[in-house]
């Protein structure tokens, strides 16, 4: 499997799947979230609705991972991933790795070869960038995948700085 790393906006990507930093809700938010669903357009929120209202009637719990369409986005599906929020109390590192692992497993049912993920937690859900990094690009490297490419799509040059010095 290929590692990238790009700084940019994941809702750009022409990928086969981008990972959206979601919530339990699946009904929209800010920062990824709020981009995804602007730029892919309403199809994304129905699909989301429709699953609330099948499988996750009390949310998508943390750590898991389902897909939808993309809508209007370059991607052919959104993988939608629940990150834990930070705690100082509590190591939720595994949460996070299960966000990873989750979404690729996901990513080989659909069949998808390429797969851009953002640093999942490390924004509204307040994860150290350093730590995120790490979890993230460990994680990825460890999995059993028939994903080709994982393209890490950081939105600032911090991002872009903390993902390469762990890599
Ligand atoms: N492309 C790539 N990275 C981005 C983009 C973008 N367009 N926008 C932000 N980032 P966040 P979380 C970076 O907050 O921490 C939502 O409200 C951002 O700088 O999107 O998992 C959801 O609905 C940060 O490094 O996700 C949830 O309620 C990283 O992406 C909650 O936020 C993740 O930031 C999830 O919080």
């Amino acid at each position: 499997m290929e590692i990238r790393l790009v700084q940019g906006d994941i809702t750009e990507q022409d990928v086969d799947a981008v990972v959206n930093a979601a919530n339990s809700s699946l009904l929209g938010g800010g920062g990824v979230d709020g981009a995804i669903h602007r730029r892919g357009g309403p199809e994304i929120l129905q699909e989301c609705r429709a699953l609330r209202a099948s499988h996750y009637g009390a949310g998508l719990p943390t750590g898991q991972a389902v897909a939808t369409t993309a809508g209007r986005l370059p991607a052919r599906w959104v993988i939608h991933t629940v990150g834990p929020v930070h705690s100082a109390a509590e190591d939720r590192s595994e949460l996070l790795a299960s966000c990873y692992r989750e979404s690729l497993r996901v990513a080989d049912e659909l069949g998808a070869a390429t797969v851009a993920f953002p640093a999942i937690s490390t924004g509204i859900y307040g994860w150290p960038m350093d730590d995120g990094a790490r979890i993230a690009l460990s994680t990825v490297r460890r999995a059993s995948t028939s994903v080709v490419e994982v393209r890490f799509v950081l939105f600032d040059a911090a991002a872009h700085a903390a993902f390469e010095r762990s890599l």
